[in-house]
Formats: C-alpha cells, sequence, structure tokens
C-alpha cells in the first residue's frame, strides 16, 4: 500500500485526523489559531463583512427565504431549519422514538415504522420483544423533483443503521411510509430522479454481503456483492435492484433521465481498512435507466427476496452498467445544474474528477474507454468531499482535511486552466455544504452551509461530548463571508435549502386523512362518529376502546374505568381547528405520550397492569388552563 499519496500527504494523516479533536490539533496547527477564522475574516473584509451580515439578518418576527431540510445523523429525525436565520423551527421524527409527538408510541407511527420491515427482520425482532429498530442513522434528506426542480411533494431519507428509505409529506410534515430495503445492506447515498420528475428514489447498499445472506456462506468475500436499487416514489415499493461490483457510497441522477451514478470507495471488496484503500483506483458505477428497465422487461433478472434483480457487475456485456476508474476511494457525487458535469471528491485524493455526462452515450454504445467521460480532474486540496454550486457554473468543494471549502469554476477546470476563485477557512473538518437550491435548476449564489464535523474551541464546553458546529455563509463575489456558527446536536450530515414558495404545509390537518384511516374503521364499527364530539368507552372482551375527543381546555372524558389487565386503546381527536392549538395525551405510569394537532386523531394502545387511579393529562400546552386539562383512569384490581 502507497503511504504517501502523489499530493505529498500521509494517508496516516488523513486517518488520524478523522479519529478525533487530538489529531487534528496535531494535523493542522495552527489552523485552529482565532486568526484563521471568523475574527481574522471579519477584520479582514470591513464593511464587505457588514452587509453580508446584513444580508443574513432576519429580524424577530419575520420570516426567512428558504426552508432548510436538514438530517441528523444518528439521531434519525429529519430537521426543518429557517435560512438564512438558521432557526431551527421543526423535528420530524422518523428513524427515532419521540416522547413530545409520540412517534414510535401511538398506533399510527408503529405501524408506518412496522409495515414495511421485511419477514425476517421482523422474526427477528419480535423474538427480541421489539416492534421496530429503535435506532436510524439518516445521512441523506432530498425533495421529489418535478423537471429538474423541487416540488414540495414529498422528501425522502435513508437510515443506513437499518437498511430503511423513508418518505415525509410536504403537506404535513410527517413521515407517511418506511420501508426495509431487501437484499442490499447499509443503505447510504439517497437521491431522487431529477427528470422528467421522481418516479425513482436512488438508494445506494453500502455494505457487501453474500447474496443470500442466511448463514451458508460467511467469511468468504469473494461471494459478497452490492446492490442499487430504484424505489417506485409515489407508492414507495421496490422497482428493482442491481448488483454492482465494488461497495456503493454516494449517488446522484443527471437532467435528462438517462442516467444514475454511484462512487464505490471500496472497489477492492475489501474487508479491513487496509484492504479497502490498497488500489489507486477505484470507480463510479454508472447506472443505465432505459437499459434497466428494458432489461427488467425482457425478463433477464433473477428474483430475489421479491425483487427484480439485474445483474451489472463488471465484465457483463450489458448495457445496464460501466464502471469509470476513479482515484482512490471517492466519497461525494454531485451533478451541475449546467446539466452536463458531475462532481466527484476524492477524498484521499485531492482531485474532484468532473464527468461529461454528454460522453456517456459513447462508452455505452461506442466503446469509448469509460475514463473518456472524465474532462476533468482538478486538485483542489486535501481531503475532498461534497460538492454544491450556485449556478453560475461555480462549485463549492469542502476540503475536510483542510478545514476548507473551495470556491471554484467549472469551465476553467474543463479548460485545463487553475480553477481556484477563492479558498474560506471553515471550523472544523467540513463534510456535506449545501447552497440555495444547489442540486437543482434553481441554484442560486446566495447562502453558502457548511456542516462541520467538530465544533472544537466555538461554543462553551458542554462535557466530553461535544456538538458539531454549522456554519452560514454569504456568497459574495468570490468571497464566502461567516455570517452564523450554530452548535447542532448529532449530526448535520446533509441538507437542502427550499425556496419557502415551494413549501405549504396545511396549519391543521384534515379530518379525512389517511393517518388515521384504521382509527376511522374501528370507530365506525364501534358507532363512534370521530368527527363529532366523543365520549364513549367500549368494551370488548379484554379490549376497551376509550374515544374522548379534545376541546380547550377539556378531554370529553374527566374519567373512564377499565380492569387490571385490560388492553386499553385511547383515541383522542382534537377538534379545535385554530392554528398552533395542539393538544397532547400523557398516561402518567404507564410510558405514554402523544401529540394531537389541530383535527388530528391519534392512538395510543397500553396494558392496565396495576389496580389504582391514574391521571391522564394534555401534554402540549393549549391553554390558560392547560395545567387542568386532565382526568382519571380507574383501574378495578381483576377478581381471580
Ligand atoms: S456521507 Cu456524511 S460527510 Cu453519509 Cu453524505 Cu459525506
Ligand atoms: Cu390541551 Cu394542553
Ligand atoms: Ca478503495
Amino acid at each position: 500500500m502507497t503511504e504517501q499519496l502523489k499530493s505529498g500527504f500521509s494517508r496516516r494523516a488523513l486517518l488520524g485526523a478523522t479519529a478525533g479533536g487530538a489529531a487534528i490539533a496535531g494535523g493542522l496547527g495552527g489552523r485552529l489559531a482565532l486568526t484563521g477564522g471568523a475574527i481574522g475574516a471579519a477584520t479582514l473584509a470591513g464593511t464587505k463583512t457588514a452587509n453580508a451580515a446584513e444580508a443574513a439578518n432576519v429580524a424577530p418576527g419575520q420570516l426567512d427565504e428558504y426552508y432548510g431540510f436538514w438530517s441528523s445523523g444518528q439521531t434519525g429525525e429529519m430537521r426543518i431549519l429557517g435560512v438564512p436565520s438558521m432557526r431551527e423551527l421543526m423535528r420530524v421524527p422518523v428513524f427515532n422514538i419521540c416522547s413530545a409527538t409520540g412517534w414510535g408510541i401511538t398506533n399510527e407511527s408503529k405501524k408506518i415504522l412496522t409495515e414495511g420491515l421485511t419477514e425476517k427482520t421482523k422474526k427477528y425482532l419480535a423474538a427480541n420483544g421489539l416492534e421496530f429498530p429503535r435506532n436510524g442513522d439518516l445521512h441523506h434528506v432530498h425533495m421529489s423533483f418535478t423537471e429538474g426542480k423541487y416540488d414540495g411533494r414529498f422528501l425522502f431519507m435513508n437510515d443506513k443503521a437499518n437498511t430503511r428509505v423513508a418518505r415525509v409529506r410536504g403537506d404535513v410534515m410527517k413521515c407517511d411510509k418506511i420501508i426495509e430495503i431487501p437484499n442490499a445492506k447499509g443503505i447510504h447515498g439517497l437521491r431522487p430522479q431529477k427528470w422528467p420528475r421522481t418516479n425513482y428514489v436512488f438508494a445506494n447498499g453500502e455494505d457487501e454481503v453474500p447474496m443470500v445472506n442466511d448463514g451458508q456462506i460467511l467469511d468468504d468475500p469473494a461471494q459478497y456483492v452490492n446492490f442499487y436499487t430504484a424505489i417506485n416514489a409515489d407508492d414507495m415499493t421496490i422497482a428493482w435492484q442491481v448488483m454492482v461490483t465494488g461497495n456503493l457510497d454516494n449517488t446522484d441522477a443527471d437532467y435528462d433521465g438517462k442516467y444514475a451514478f454511484s462512487t464505490s470507495y471500496n472497489s477492492e471488496m475489501g474487508m479491513t481498512l487496509a484492504d479497502m484503500t490498497a488500489a489507486e483506483m477505484d470507480h463510479v458505477v454508472v447506472f443505465n435507466i432505459a437499459e434497466i428497465e428494458k432489461g427488467i422487461e425482457a425478463g433477464d433478472y433473477q428474483e430475489l427476496n421479491g425483487v427484480k434483480v439485474i445483474d451489472g457487475r463488471k465484465g457483463s456485456e450489458k448495457n445496464y452498467t460501466r464502471y469509470i476508474p476513479i482515484p482512490n476511494n471517492p466519497h461525494g457525487c454531485n451533478m451541475a445544474p449546467d446539466k452536463i458535469h458531475l462532481c466527484i471528491g476524492g477524498k484521499l485524493s485531492p482531485t474532484v474528477s468532473v464527468i461529461d455526462v454528454r460522453k456517456l452515450d459513447d462508452v455505452f454504445y461506442n466503446g469509448a474507454e469509460p475514463r473518456s467521460a472524465v474532462v476533468a480532474e482538478p486538485e483542489l486540496g486535501l481531503g475532498p468531499l461534497h460538492t454544491c454550486f450556485d449556478g453560475q457554473g461555480n462549485c463549492y468543494t469542502t476540503l475536510f482535511l483542510d478545514s476548507q471549502v473551495v470556491k471554484w469554476n467549472l469551465d476553467k477546470a474543463v479548460a485545463g486552466e487553475d480553477p481556484i476563485l477563492s479558498k474560506t477557512d471553515v471550523h472544523y473538518q467540513p463534510g456535506h455544504n449545501s447552497t440555495a437550491e444547489g442540486e437543482t435548476l434553481d441554484a442560486a449564489a446566495k447562502y453558502y452551509i457548511s456542516m462541520n464535523k467538530f465544533s472544537k474551541d466555538r461554543f462553551l464546553n458542554v462535557g466530553p461530548l461535544k456538538p458539531e458546529n454549522e456554519q452560514l455563509f454569504v456568497i459574495d463575489g468570490d468571497t464566502l463571508t461567516l455570517a452564523h456558527d450554530g452548535p447542532t446536536f448529532a449530526e448535520p450530515h446533509d441538507s437542502i435549502l427550499v425556496h419557502a414558495s415551494k413549501v405549504n404545509p396545511l396549519n391543521a390537518w384534515n379530518r379525512q386523512d389517511p393517518m388515521w384511516a384504521d382509527a376511522r374503521k374501528q370507530a365506525e364499527a364501534d358507532g363512534v362518529d370521530l368527527d363529532d364530539w366523543q365520549d364513549t368507552v367500549i368494551r370488548d372482551g379484554d379490549k376497551v376502546r376509550v374515544y374522548m375527543s379534545s376541546q380547550a381546555p377539556e378531554f370529553a372524558l374527566q374519567s373512564f374505568t377499565v380492569k387490571e389487565g385490560d388492553e386499553v386503546t385511547v383515541y383522542v381527536t382534537n377538534l379545535d381547528d385554530i392554528d398552533d392549538l395542539t393538544h397532547g395525551f400523557t398516561m402518567g405510569n404507564h410510558g405514554v405520550a402523544m401529540e394531537v394537532a389541530p383535527q388530528a386523531t391519534a392512538s395510543v394502545t397500553f396494558v392496565a397492569g396495576q389496580p389504582g387511579v391514574y391521571w391522564y393529562y394534555c401534554q402540549w400546552f393549549c391553554h390558560a388552563l392547560h395545567m387542568e386539562m386532565r382526568g382519571r383512569m380507574f383501574v378495578e384490581p381483576r377478581a381471580t
């Protein structure tokens, strides 16, 4: 293995720097000094800074220009921020369990968390007393597209930890579908199709396993494979999978609806760090969507766990895939809004590889060398990870090791000129970045977000576990001026900025919403009208169903009685339709809580285990008499 790469920095330095704070201080030395950061920049830039800060200032009571949709890594939720203020507006639980909203506690959320799991996983979880995985690792959030632009309908996101993909509805900002992806392992990169619309969501399997992973093959990596998955975005079913050579990291799609792309850092199919970094070149896989669809149509697939799987491994003469060699462990995969250039972050190589997607037809159909599609490979700095765009022909690439963002020009790079326009310090070690609608045809040169893996010395010390840091810069010509530092809890992996005009959520739920279709069906069977005042208790053997509406500051039932051991389901319907008037329901000492937003119905099921008096109460502050919004559950001892 080469210890010294062609750029002259050692692989050991990169690996050391990723390992934590001490290594950063050692590896980057003076960069931690404040003069290299915000204070120095502010002093030097003078009035320009003042103007930039002004441009990013959103006064109290004023609304932001952009919605920011944020992933949260190992926290497992989606977050909504206002940009440029960087105010956190909402947290949307997805792969996590949430005490405030009852996600993972209510029947409605449990159904979404459970129904899309494979039978194998359900069986495993049931044997361990679980209904669904307790954790998630949400790296990438992306909105649905229509003709290359965000359309506000859905947001899609991955769970690397449990190989799942979820969808959040743009109208209510709640998750409505979660599916586990069969065959693949560790869904990482995820992108919606951009053109003509998001019919597919593409998802990368990062981890190698035997094709049939049933324990017959174990430590025999020669028999391991990886899968690229196309999900039907409208109904969240699996359309098809492609079996590939090497692993898959990040993915993106073109603006023509023809090709999708994935980076692979483990073309070696290595099982150890040394093996995964052994080769000088890894690759980008190009997926030919029309050819894959034709192959599926023609029956050129094998069915595996209910999924149609096409063989797109290296050496197959079919036109499903091509493999473009790319230097050492590439990472980011970002399609420019010029519709032409795909930018691949070099990670261990100090370069970004620029692929001209117009040259791919020749690679597929005229026998052109795959590398002929690489039209530039500029050296930009150490540890290039992700690239975003401003719609003016410029790229912004994060340099993890240099703790910088480099702004560079695509045309100059393709012409073989020095493309670097500026380098700006960030604090510290940036992973993803984003610009205003930068992954769409509406990309704008306004704001630049740097999502940094370490906050180090930027905030008050809160103990051994530190927050990460994300920074907002105003793009001002070729200068990036820091306007905001904000600590975030684990972990600001990735974000997209969507113009506020494209996101129009409701203020109250529609009473007919499919979210509580099951509750509505049960209520009808019980002769209860969910749209009217409800104060009904139905006994059905050992099951008790309690229907109670809420209207500030009261529940329809002041008390209800059940027997020890009964399985109790409480349905709460919030009949208030005033903006922002959310009620909640918490059953004391039963581990039960949920949010009930205006016009929503939510339900929760629990066993009344112990005889006694239990208070339930409203857990979302709704009224001057919110504290008084409570009632009693009487649990009678069961006669033996
Ligand atoms: S990956 Cu996080 S820095 Cu999961 Cu998007 Cu590149
Ligand atoms: Cu109802 Cu608080
Ligand atoms: Ca490699």
